[in-house]
């Protein structure tokens, strides 16, 4: 059985540039729907119990057909969202440091360069998905609660949510208001340890 993970901070703590509604709504239901509508779907096929979710979603292939696409969609909402949270602190923002400060700049230029190139792919791509930093440090987008992973990419070591659910009760339609607020709560230190893994 897949769980819902607990959050690492209160509800309120990202506020104000993620609201408490938003993320108890965010956590409490779009994630919790996605951790339930999988085990519903693992439950006709009892040989993927214990396959952990990532390598799940590496083999969708070795999947049965008939729930492929429950656990594409909401096996890849609750991979997507359980690392969403690591990637957000109330003690983010800021600049990284060390040696994701340093391949930054080395592959963007400057740390606002990347910046920009992120938030280009970010309000630039139509209706609801996710956009990732690599491990290369390239910038890739996915449609739906699609992963890097499903196309046998690597993990990614950073993203960020624009479906409409992560900011439309505090943003309304501004998702560029909503990405420049997400800047003020990335947790840099998660992602730092991510990249220097790799
Ligand atoms: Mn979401």
């Amino acid at each position: 059985m897949h769980t819902l993970p607990d959050l690492d901070y209160a509800y309120d703590a990202l506020a104000p540039h993620i609201s408490e509604a938003i993320m108890k709504l965010h956590h409490q239901n779009h994630h919790q729907t996605y951790v339930d509508k999988l085990n519903a779907a693992l439950e006709s096929a009892p040989e993927l119990a214990d396959v952990p979710l990532q390598e799940l979603l590496a083999r969708l292939d070795d999947v049965p057909e008939n729930i492929r696409k429950i656990v594409r969609d909401d096996g890849g909402g609750h991979y997507n969202h359980s690392q969403f949270w690591k990637w957000l602190s109330p003690n983010g923002g800021g600049e990284p440091t060390g040696a994701l400060a340093d391949g930054l700049i080395g592959a963007y230029g400057s740390f606002q360069a990347f910046i920009d190139s992120f938030d280009a792919q970010a309000t630039g791509l139509f209706g609801s998905g996710w956009v990732w930093l690599m491990p290369d440090l390239t910038i890739q987008t996915t449609p739906n609660q699609d992963s890097p992973l499903m196309a046998g990419g690597p993990a990614p070591i950073l993203g960020l949510d624009v479906w409409e659910h992560a900011y439309y009760l505090d943003y309304t339609y501004k998702r560029a208001d909503y990405i420049k607020a997400w800047w003020n709560v990335v947790n840099w230190r998660e992602v730092e340890s991510r990249y220097v893994a790799n």
